[in-house]
């Protein structure tokens, strides 16, 4: 099953309005029913990618414009987590071997991005070392223990993702050789910014970061 049927599709369109409303509201119960439902109409990946995803986004919007206020964002967050946490993504990774890929937040407090990447890798047979949310120091300090050579970070305040310059500079200075992933609201915006950051690419959702660390693995020497 696929949301790729029309009418998987029209479904879950009359659905993503009530969801958002429910989560303005805090009324957990019909969030998890309309949740339930809509996991019916496929994959749960990409129902977390077509429901809670754009239902965050524009709740942001709402609060940017003022008609909604930080405690809503911040439950509707917290709720979103439980949902996705109940899921229990199977982790299909191979972890006879070290990895070599890890993910991280840099510096700041949103962590559901972070944590549905980390999931859809994981799901998709991919291992990854996940170090939470990390300092700059406290990431290049693990990146060069656990020799990584493909780091993952996820940021979605402006001023974190500045930050990542500092990441690869220090990288750099160790000499370790690196490929650096970034995704987030504030790579969504710019579409220029994952290169003034330094880092080697940007994956727009879940999906892009399962294609291109897959890329990545596959060009290692
Ligand atoms: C929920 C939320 C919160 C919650 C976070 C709860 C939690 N535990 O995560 C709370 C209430 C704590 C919060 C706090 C704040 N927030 Co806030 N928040 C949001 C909101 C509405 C949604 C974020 C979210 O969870 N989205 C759902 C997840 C699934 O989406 P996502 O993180 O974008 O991840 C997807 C993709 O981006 C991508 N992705 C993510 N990471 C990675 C990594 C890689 C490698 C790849 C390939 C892909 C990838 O894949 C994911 C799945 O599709 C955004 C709005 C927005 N447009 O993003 C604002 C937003 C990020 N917040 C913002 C702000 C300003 C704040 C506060 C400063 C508010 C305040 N004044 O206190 C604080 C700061 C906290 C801090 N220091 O970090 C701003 C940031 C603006 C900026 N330019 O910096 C935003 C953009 C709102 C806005 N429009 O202004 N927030």
């Amino acid at each position: 099953m696929s949301l790729t049927t029309d009418n998987s599709r029209t479904d879950l369109g009359s659905i993503l309005p009530k969801f958002r409303e429910a989560l303005e509201t805090y009324d957990v119960p019909l969030a998890e029913s309309l949740f339930q439902h809509a996991l019916r109409l496929g994959p749960p990946m990409e129902i977390i990618e077509a429901l809670i995803v754009p239902s965050l986004q524009r709740i942001g919007c709402a609060w940017e414009d003022g008609s909604i206020a930080l405690s809503q964002i911040y439950l509707s967050g917290r709720l979103c987590e439980r949902l996705v946490e109940n899921l229990h993504i199977a982790n299909t990774g191979h972890v006879n071997e070290p990895p070599r890929q890890a993910i991280a937040v840099l510096n700041d407090f949103h962590l559901l991005g972070k944590r549905i990447v980390h999931s859809m890798l994981r799901a998709s047979g991919i291992a990854l070392h996940d170090y939470g949310r990390v300092t700059v120091e406290e990431l290049v300090d693990r990146v060069f223990i656990d020799k990584v050579d493909i780091l993952l970070i996820s940021t979605l305040m402006l001023p974190s993702a500045l930050k990542i310059r500092d990441v690869r500079r220090a990288l750099d200075e160790r000499g370790t050789e690196i490929r650096i992933l970034v995704g987030g609201a504030p790579f969504l915006f710019d579409d220029s910014l994952w290169h003034e950051v330094g880092a080697d690419a940007m994956g727009r959702n879940a999906a892009d970061a399962i294609q291109i660390t897959r890329q990545w693995m596959g060009e290692r020497p």
